[in-house]
């Protein structure tokens, strides 16, 4: 084990988890390495989240994206969270942020590392990085993500490395570390293709600032992929006929342009939808490479992928990383500031694909707010995608909880990406393409398209009375919402 700390001087800072665990005092902060369920901290954080049972104490918590291996649960549980930010996915996590019993910052994931660099957040105490090695001359190699660990490393007072063992050294060189440097001293970010590399094969860290090294050979949890039904290949068929399009128009060639997916069900179904298509030579800019991401890579549809995280499904898991040699040359990772930066995703000229909760009848789009007030994951990166990207497409099925609620809705209840940040809606009855329209021409355009046919009678009633009102995007506002009023007293959207 202690090959992996290549730097003698670091290997007499090996300490328990629990030792680590008992530096953390009561109001600080940590920065905990983990991005979609990959490449977290474990032994640590869970060494803390039992020091709960006996003392009473909170902390904040700043990652890179959602943790996995419980941590999220076990800390909503046990009541240490103060403040959670920027993005977490977790079900019991999520109810107490919804009861108020603690804070959670939603914030764009390009964004973090700015407020941390400016000082506008409450410093980092405690950086916890998950590593497969530390180098001889300090550099910490993360392992299955990189997320926001590099700039929690340098800002925060002490870091506490996390070897994980049974993560295999040769991922050794999959990592791309850039640092953009602060305000004062800014250079353009030399990166022009997917496939560059610009930076450090690890994350350089002021050896003085490892405070303890602890070692873990806990994998990351698998995620779950929901198989693709109906409705999800559905959307990947308008998704295909949409770029089919875009190719016939000449704004497109067969090798498309990099793309970047959402996780989740329905954008893991419409990445797969790629397998069987034409497109080759294919390239991914984006945060998460899914199960979906290899699959398109055996079937030589993509050539390289970048990405900040890699979360896998356990199947998945283990071919990949069994056979990781065949994916080294066409994968990198990096810091999320760099897969999720708005002058990169609009020099690279994305195709942003993500998916929303509900969106209006103006374009629209909420991916957070159920019914406009409880939170269900965060906005992630998809604001950093939809604002810069060449085509921001937002895809969702038409309905949600067996036809109840609408996903089409006259006003959404809480907005993430405004009708300027969204090109295309795509639910599985088709495509609505928004660019170059005027509301008045979005609304009968999307009703037709995307709706639910049980909800397109009922839209554009409302449409209509909208439309007696004026303005440049007509609405009755006092009705606007009344779709939530009656969904929470008879349980559905749908008038009687
Ligand atoms: O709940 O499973 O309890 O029935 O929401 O919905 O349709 O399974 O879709 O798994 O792709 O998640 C927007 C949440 C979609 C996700 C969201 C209910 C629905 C179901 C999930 P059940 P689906 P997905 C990259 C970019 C924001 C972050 C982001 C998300 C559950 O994609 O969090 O884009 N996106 N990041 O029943 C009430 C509605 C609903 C609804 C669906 N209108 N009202 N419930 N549901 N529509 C990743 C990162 O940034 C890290």
């Amino acid at each position: 084990r202690f090959e992996r700390i290549k730097a003698p001087e670091l290997q007499e800072r090996v300490v328990s988890a629990e030792e680590a665990a008992s530096w953390i005092q009561d109001g600080m902060t940590l920065g905990l390495s983990g991005f979609t369920q990959a490449g977290d901290a474990k032994a640590v954080p869970l060494a803390l989240a039992k020091r709960a049972e006996f003392e009473t104490f909170k902390v904040n918590v700043y990652t890179g994206a959602s943790l996995g291996s419980n941590i999220d649960t076990v800390f909503a549980q046990s009541g240490i969270v103060h403040k959670r930010l920027p993005f977490q996915s977790d079900p019991v996590m999520r109810r107490k942020i919804n009861e108020g019993a603690m804070l959670y910052t939603d914030h764009h994931l390009s964004h973090t590392a700015e407020w941390i660099r400016d000082g506008v957040i409450t410093p980092i105490d405690f950086a916890i990085i998950e590593a497969i090695s530390i180098t001889k001359d300090g550099m910490i190699i993360p392992t299955t993500s990189v997320g926001n660990s590099a700039i929690f490393a340098q800002y925060a007072k002490n870091v506490i490395v996390e070897i994980n063992t049974e993560q295999p050294e040769r991922l050794y060189r999959l990592h791309d570390i850039y640092d953009t440097g602060t305000h004062e001293g800014r250079n353009p970010i030399p990166l022009t293709h997917v496939a560059d590399r610009i930076g450090t094969t690890g994350i350089p860290v002021d050896m003085e600032k490892i405070r303890g090294i602890v070692f873990t050979d806990q994998i990351d949890s698998p995620s779950t992929i929901v198989p693709p039904d109906s409705e999800t290949e559905a959307i990947a068929s308008h998704l295909l006929a949409l770029l089919r399009s875009e190719i016939k128009a000449g704004r497109l060639t067969e090798k498309l342009a990099p793309i970047q997916s959402g996780v989740g069900s329905v954008a893991n179904s419409a990445l797969r939808g790629l397998i069987d298509s034409e497109f080759h030579d294919l390239e991914m800019y984006s945060e998460v490479l899914q199960d979906a991401v290899f699959d398109l890579i055996d079937a030589d549809v993509l050539r390289f992928a970048s990405g900040s995280a890699i979360t896998l499904s356990k199947e998945k898991m283990a071919q990949v990383y069994s056979d990781f040699r065949k994916y080294e040359d066409k994968i990198v990772l990096r810091p999320q500031e760099i897969t999720n930066h708005p002058g990169l995703i609009r020099r690279l000229g994305l195709i942003a694909v993500n998916t929303a909760l509900e969106f209006d009848i103006y374009g629209n789009v909420n991916s957070t707010h159920v019914s406009g007030t409880k939170m269900m994951n965060g906005i992630g990166g998809s604001g950093d995608f939809a604002r810069n990207s060449r085509l921001s497409i937002f895809v969702s099925k038409s309905t949600a909880k067996g036809g109840n609620i609408s996903s089409v809705v006259p006003f959404v209840t809480h907005v993430d990406h405004t009708e300027h940040d969204v090109d295309v809606l795509i639910t599985e009855h088709g495509y609505a393409d928004l660019r170059g329209l005027a509301p008045r021409e979005r609304a009968g355009l999307i009703i037709e398209n995307c709706a639910d046919p049980t909800y397109r009678d009922q839209l554009s009633g409302y449409y209509e009375e909208a439309l007696t009102r004026g303005g440049q995007t007509p609405h009755v506002l006092e009705k606007a919402f009344s779709w939530y009023q009656r969904l929470a007293e008879t349980g559905s959207m749908l008038e009687k």
